[in-house]
């Protein structure tokens, strides 16, 4: 028996009886295939993640099917449909492993590469969830297309030194242990991530029996006169599946209600602990607060504004008594991330408070479920702390959080800045009247004025819908004759206090970028 791949080993392949052989293969093909499939399993229930790649698949599965596929999967497998389509795509995997071990046979590369083909096809589903980073994705990825490689060439090697003469040779009863072990190993891999995986997904469907309290003080719905309806225009509310996400997380953190306690400690009188049910027997508020990320290039997209629920964080502060000289509050996440801000931005009358709720529902899970700090005015990375379980009082220069030694300013005002959407980039009009239209956002501030230029042309007035909120951002809309040919048209906003952005550039590090947003328009003629 030799244990290396050479040219040698392939002659004493063809020298077997065929068909058996390729039976040997085919199921050492499988074996690995199935190994993968645990691997990323395991990989993700360990993780405690609220999804797993073979789920990713199978999203983006649901998600490209013509909607007649998916309701006659539904008809023929009513609740199991899901689970169906798992099944579904472990046994055409184990069937495409099965013809990768044939053709790995003669030439393993080809085995090789067939691992890796699937799992960049991982990759791509994995980095469509949103229970999961990209980087978790290729991490699952590699864990399956590292163990189903190794898994393969194991078995192949010993698959075709097992020629099948009889009496039977030990190497042959040696390969048939090989798989059926690696094959129970594997499916205990599987099932032990499955409960894992269930014990998330009953953790994470806690939220769905949250039934949030109503705020003390509701916020008024939008008036329309706050809306301007047109298409590819920013809707005033951005809808939770549309708000940007931004977070160092690995896999999205699934809180368990029943343990989770938010803490304020530190500097603090009074320190103490709340559970779910005692931050939602406090008094309420409802506020419209448009949430930013530092690192939003002037004219990107990471930026939304929406509906928050919450308690006021100055309460939860008054209850626990902020001590002389505690100038910095600290939000700390269960997954370790951190944030601080000023203590005077607490006291100061701007929005500051501990959200349970995101337009009308409680907190999306990738958007902080149970509870995630939202401070009116500064950037999401010195205050929007998701998954909250501490706010901890200290000094100001007595902690710097998480992006602060990566060279991020360690305050974080949003920065007046608006937004063109329409037209679209790389979008041509028509020559004559064509709508420019956009967002503009100083939250805390208010928005006073847009204005638009063409060229180099004046600086002219566009115009404002209704303000919703001091915090929340503001459509406009201008009217442009536009005459044939490119042109460059730019936007600018004027804060509540009348001071106007800047138009000089600046790049997003280390304190939010400047600059006018800016479009090149083809105009037809
Ligand atoms: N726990 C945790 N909270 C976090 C972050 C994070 O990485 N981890 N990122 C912050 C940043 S940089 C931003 S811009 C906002 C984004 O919030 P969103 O994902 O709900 O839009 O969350 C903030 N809160
Ligand atoms: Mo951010």
């Amino acid at each position: 028996m030799t244990d290396t791949l050479d040219t040698e080993d392939l002659n004493a392949t063809t020298a077997t009886p065929a068909t058996v052989s390729r039976w040997s293969f085919a199921a050492a093909g499988a074996v690995a295939a199935g190994s993968a499939f645990a691997a990323t399993e395991l990989f993700a229930g360990v993780m405690a993640a609220g999804s797993s790649l073979i789920k990713s698949v199978g999203d983006v599965i649901i998600e490209v099917s013509p909607e007649a596929v998916t309701r006659l999967a539904i008809e023929i497998f009513g609740l199991y449909d899901k689970l169906a389509l798992i099944i579904g795509i472990v046994v055409v995997g184990i069937l495409a492993g099965a013809g990768l071990g044939i053709a790995a046979a003669r030439r393993l590369w080809v085995g090789v590469a067939g691992f890796v083909a699937f799992g960049i096809l991982g990759v791509v589903a994995g980095a469509r969830d949103v229970f999961m980073s990209p980087t978790f994705a290729v991490l699952s990825a590699a864990a399956g297309v590292g163990v189903g490689i190794g898994v393969l060439s194991g078995l192949l090697r010993m698959a075709r030194t097992s020629a099948p003469v009889a009496p039977p040779a030990r190497s042959r009863r040696a390969f048939l242990v090989a798989l059926g072990g690696i094959a129970a190993l594997a499916a205990s891999g599987a099932a032990l991530g499955r409960v894992l995986l269930e014990r998330t997904r009953l953790m994470a469907a806690s939220r769905d029996e949250v039934v949030l309290p109503a705020a003390r003080q509701l916020a008024a719905a939008p008036p329309a006169e706050a809306s301007i309806e047109l298409a590819d225009l920013s809707p005033l509310i951005t809808p939770n599946d549309r708000f940007y996400k931004i977070d160092t997380a690995l896999s999205v953190p699934i809180v368990d209600l029943e343990t989770w306690e938010l803490r304020i400690d530190g500097m603090v009188d009074r320190p103490f602990s709340m559970t779910f049910d005692d931050l939602l027997e406090m008094p309420m508020v409802e506020r419209y607060v448009t949430l930013a990320c530092v690192s939003n290039d002037v004219g990107g997209s990471l930026v939304g504004n929406a509906l928050w629920q919450g308690v006021p964080l100055r309460d939860v502060l008054e209850r626990a008594g902020v001590q002389e000289g505690a100038d910095q509050v600290v939000g700390r996440s269960v997954d370790k991330f951190t944030v601080g801000f000023p203590t005077a931005a607490v006291f100061d009358g701007r929005d500051a408070l501990v959200a349970v709720g995101m337009n009308g529902e409680p907190l999306p899970h990738d958007h902080g479920f149970p509870a995630r700090l939202v401070v009116a005015g500064l950037y999401g990375y010195v205050s929007a702390t998701k998954w909250l379980e501490e706010i901890e009082l200290t000094t100001w220069d007595g902690f710097d959080a998480f992006w602060i030694p990566r060279g991020w300013a360690k305050e974080g005002p949003i920065k007046t800045q608006c937004r063109v959407d329409v037209p679209k980039r790389a979008q041509n009009v028509p020559a004559g009247i064509v709508k420019v239209a956009g967002v503009a956002w100083a939250p805390g501030r208010g928005i006073s004025r847009v204005e638009v230029q063409i060229d180099d042309g004046p600086w002219e007035e566009a115009t404002l819908a209704a303000s919703l909120d001091d915090n929340s951002w503001r459509q406009w809309v201008y009217e442009w004759d536009a005459t044939p040919g490119r042109h460059e048209v730019r936007a600018r906003a004027t804060d509540g206090t009348g001071e106007t952005q800047t138009g000089e550039r600046m790049p997003s590090k280390p304190d939010g970028a400047t600059g006018y947003p800016f479009r090149s328009i083809l105009v037809e003629g």
